[in-house]
């Protein structure tokens, strides 16, 4: 063997062993390729569940009239209204447009607008929220007459909300903004139904 034979030789073995490296290095990625599939197939359905778009904002932190408040108030994502009203989340001091002098003084100050809604008893009445922040969380928590809460929504950044109420008991109902307190809340009255005595 002439020396360049040799080194030819000791290539031939540098690419074997280059080449048995690929096949390890391949087998290794198609082993941790089929336990990536396993584990997919098997979290699948759990990935899957956790992932699957959130049906209304409705957990246990918010929630719809349960039955024994559907007798005091009903509230349903749509249906024919007697009555619609929009009521935004104003901004009345924010860190962004000031007055600074307010802000520091009072923190961040919302309301609702209006902050006084009148209804007819029985009469469904449409209440779109509009959300006109783009960084800030609102909620609604509505109160019976006797202070206990019936429901409790959240309301998106930049986002409209409208649901269909229909009272069944006159009186003030207050609500509230639970994350803007004490300033963000409002009151809706529910008046006798129409041609009632
Ligand atoms: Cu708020």
């Amino acid at each position: 063997m002439r020396v360049g034979e040799v080194v030819m030789s000791v290539e031939k073995d540098a690419n074997l062993s280059g080449d048995r490296m690929k096949t390890a290095a391949f087998t290794a990625n198609r082993n941790r390729r089929r336990s990536l599939i396993l584990a997919l197939a098997i979290f699948w359905p759990l990935i899957y569940v956790a992932s699957a778009p959130a049906a209304p904002p409705m957990d246990k932190h918010y929630y719809l009239p349960d039955s024994a408040a559907s007798k005091i108030v009903s509230v349903a994502r749509e249906g024919k209204a007697a009555a619609e009203v929009t009521v935004l989340t104003e901004a009345v001091a924010i860190k962004e447009t000031g007055p600074r002098q307010t802000v520091a003084k009072f923190g961040e100050v919302y309301a609702f607008s209006p902050a006084f809604i009148a209804v007819r008893r029985e009469a469904p009445t449409m209440l779109t929220f509009w959300n006109l922040q783009p960084d800030d969380e609102h909620d609604f928590m509505l109160a019976a007459p006797d202070s206990s809460v019936l429901m409790h929504l959240k309301l998106q950044p930049l986002t409209k909300t409208s649901f269909v109420f229909t009272f069944h008991e006159e009186g003030i109902f207050n609500f509230y903004c639970a994350v803007h307190q004490p300033e963000m809340n409002g009151q809706i009255l529910v008046l006798p139904a129409a041609g009632a005595k």
